[in-house]
């Protein structure tokens, strides 16, 4: 009977488990979404908490000299339309504005900084006490209930009912005993606000999403700020697809590349409407340009889209003079001469030195895993959950690869990569240190195996 209890029990809170959540704010996990605003890079800190009403922190972490860059806060309810307001400045180490929320569930932080208004999809999450703490401390209660009747009704001389009460408080305890022993076994309930889990589950995961890539103006002038917009729809429904889960710490990693790969953005779009993601850009240079991004749904899994556009060679038109003045001050973005002599500061935020990555064989093959060293200065600091980041690209951009460093920060990053297909790679290493986030570029030549073995 007992086991029989334990086995409903644990039905029960398998069935109240809640699904992987994606934008979730939860006593233990804080939310945090990079994002590319106002020329900035900044990751955006919702502070988990453990208790509604209650107040929830909001911070904005900068990883360029900024200033002092400030960022509009909105927090709403989306059960009750209540909104909240504050300004965060984004900073190396921020200050985290408090925001009260008077509920759990699903709520939306609009985030506005230079002109540019993103909204991030969240839910609050307040953990429920478990199903095993109510069976422990009922459990435990009811021992204690029949054990005081079992004295009273032996004191009144009633051997049969004692025994019968003396029993049912053994049970008790052993419930508590039994659930004390297995509870950390069992998934933890549904905490409070979580999403209802889907009635019938897609067999398989739902479809990738299909994603529209456009600039807007549609053909972007040299030096002019235009924006890159990825609209994304589920084939299956036509609807936006707006489940994008959140994966090293941003709804999309947006790598934007020259064909020649002097240009080098890795960026990460607003969210400006359900399944529309932009991000603002500007390209000083005439030529066919790359945008890569990589995106994971919920219930789907990581996909990786490719797109291609062009920027005209005509300047952009009435900005002239006051569009280099602008570059200037995006951000302290600084461009070293090695990326191939480009002199723009808008296209990498940080060039390393002359970068001389140190690899393992030194002739790399195709197909076997190749390890790439580098040495980077202290101070080094985890960005977007990684302390170094590794992109790749064929040369004729055809294809993307992306690994990280895992470790600590050190004194240097080092990467293990695999290159599909003898030829030429472009590829950048990345990191970020106190005020910037370095970009180191350098070229990788793979031979073929067969070649490799003369
Ligand atoms: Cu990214």
């Amino acid at each position: 009977m007992i086991v029989r209890a334990l086995c409903l029990a644990a039905v029960l809170v398998v069935a109240l488990a809640v699904p992987a959540g994606a934008h979730n704010v939860t006593a233990g996990a804080d939310l945090r979404i990079a994002q590319t605003i106002a020329g900035a890079e900044v990751t955006v800190v919702i502070k988990g908490t453990s208790r509604v009403p209650g107040p929830l922190r909001i911070g904005v972490i900068a990883y360029q000299p900024v200033s002092g860059l400030p960022v509009g806060l909105e927090v709403r309810s989306v059960e009750d339309g209540r909104a909240l307001t504050g300004t965060a400045q984004a900073a190396a180490d921020p200050q985290y504005v408090q925001v009260r929320v008077e509920r759990t569930g699903p709520h939306e932080l609009k985030l506005s900084a230079g002109g540019e208004v993103a909204v991030v999809p969240f839910r609050v999450l307040v953990e429920r006490g478990s199903m095993g703490d109510f069976l422990i401390y009922g459990g435990l209660f009811l021992a204690a209930l029949l054990l005081v009747g079992g004295l009273l009704t032996g004191a009144t001389a009633r051997p049969g009912r004692a025994m019968a009460l003396a029993a049912g408080a053994a049970a008790g305890v052993t419930v508590a005993a039994m659930v004390i022993v297995f509870e950390p076994q069992l998934p933890p309930p549904a905490p409070d606000g979580a999403a209802p889990a889907a009635a019938t589950p897609a067999a398989g995961g739902r479809p990738y999403a299909q994603a529209r890539v456009e600039t807007v103006p549609a053909r972007p002038g040299a030096g002019e700020e235009f924006t890159l917009r990825l609209d994304l729809i589920d084939g299956s429904t036509g609807r936006p697809v707006d489940d994008l889960t959140v994966h090293h710490e941003a709804l999309a990693h947006v790598v934007v590349t020259s064909e020649d790969g002097r240009y080098f953005r890795h960026v990460h779009p607003l969210r400006t409407a359900p399944g529309r993601l932009e991000v603002r850009l500007r390209a000083d240079r005439a030529g066919r340009y790359l945008a890569h991004a990589e995106l994971e749904r919920e219930d789907s899994g990581g996909q990786l889209v490719a797109a291609g556009f062009e920027i005209g060679s005509e300047a952009g038109s009435e900005i002239g003079g006051e569009a280099g003045s602008e570059v200037d001050s995006e951000v302290g973005s600084e461009v070293g001469d090695e990326v191939g002599g480009e002199t723009s500061r808008a296209d990498v935020a940080e060039a390393g030195g002359a970068v001389v990555p140190r690899l393992q064989p030194a002739a790399p093959v195709a197909g076997r895993p190749t390890t790439i060293e580098l040495d980077v200065p202290a101070g080094v600091r985890p960005w977007l959950g990684m302390t170094g980041h590794l992109l790749v690209r064929s040369q004729d951009g055809a294809f993307l690869g992306h690994v990280h460093e895992m470790g600590t920060p050190g004194s240097r990053l080092r990467f293990t990569f695999s290159f599909p297909a003898p030829g030429r790679y472009l590829a950048w290493v990345q990191y970020a240190t106190g005020d910037r986030i370095v970009t180191a570029p350098f070229t990788v030549d793979v031979t073929a195996a067969a070649e490799a073995g003369r």
